[in-house]
């Protein structure tokens, strides 16, 4: 698997699939989430309200994945995955890197070849960068997948460095 890392906004990547970091109600929010709403357009959000009434009426749960259409994208797909909240006191690593399995497992589902992930759960929901982005190269890297081509796509030059090192261990 070819893996690499271009610093940017995930919504421009020309990949089969870009990855949304979501929450469990698939209807929007802030961060890449909301800004994955704005540039694929309002059918993605009718397509998630169609998912919640149909397969999904609980929601997505933490450490899933889910694969809708791109509509104005660039991006065929978009693989919606639910990140956990850091916590110090419980440790979630392994429902973060669930996310990343599952959001693969989908993109085989799907055919996609190459999937582009932004750094799941280090925004709003407080996961340290440095552990993200090593759970996020780790996992992708131990993934029994199909996909060719892993792009991490960080919105920062800290969070840039910080997936250099971690491909770098
Ligand atoms: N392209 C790439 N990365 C981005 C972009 C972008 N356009 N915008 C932000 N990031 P976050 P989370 C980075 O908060 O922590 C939403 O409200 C950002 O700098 O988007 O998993 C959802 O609906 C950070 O490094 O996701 C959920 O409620 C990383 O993407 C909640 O936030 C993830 O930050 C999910 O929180």
């Amino acid at each position: 698997m070819d893996v690499q890392i271009v610093k940017g906004d995930i919504t421009k990547v020309q990949a089969d699939a870009i990855v949304n970091a979501a929450n469990s109600s698939l209807l929007g929010g802030g961060g890449v989430d909301g800004a994955i709403h704005r540039a694929a357009g309002k059918q993605l959000l009718e397509e998630c309200k169609r998912l919640r009434e149909t397969t999904l009426k609980d929601g997505l749960p933490s450490g899933q994945a889910v694969a809708t259409e791109g509509y104005n994208l660039p991006a065929k797909w978009v693989i919606h995955t639910v990140g956990p909240v850091f916590a110090k006191k419980t440790d979630r690593s392994d429902t973060l890197a669930s996310c990343y399995r599952e959001s693969l497992r989908v993109a085989d589902e799907i055919g996609a070849k190459s999937v582009a992930f932004p750094a799941i759960s280090a925004g709003i929901y407080g996961w340290p960068m440095d552990n993200a982005t090593e759970i996020a190269v780790r996992t992708v890297q131990e993934a029994d997948t199909s996909v060719e081509t892993v792009i991490f796509v960080p919105f920062s030059n800290d969070a840039e460095e910080m997936f250099h090192e971690a491909l770098g261990r």
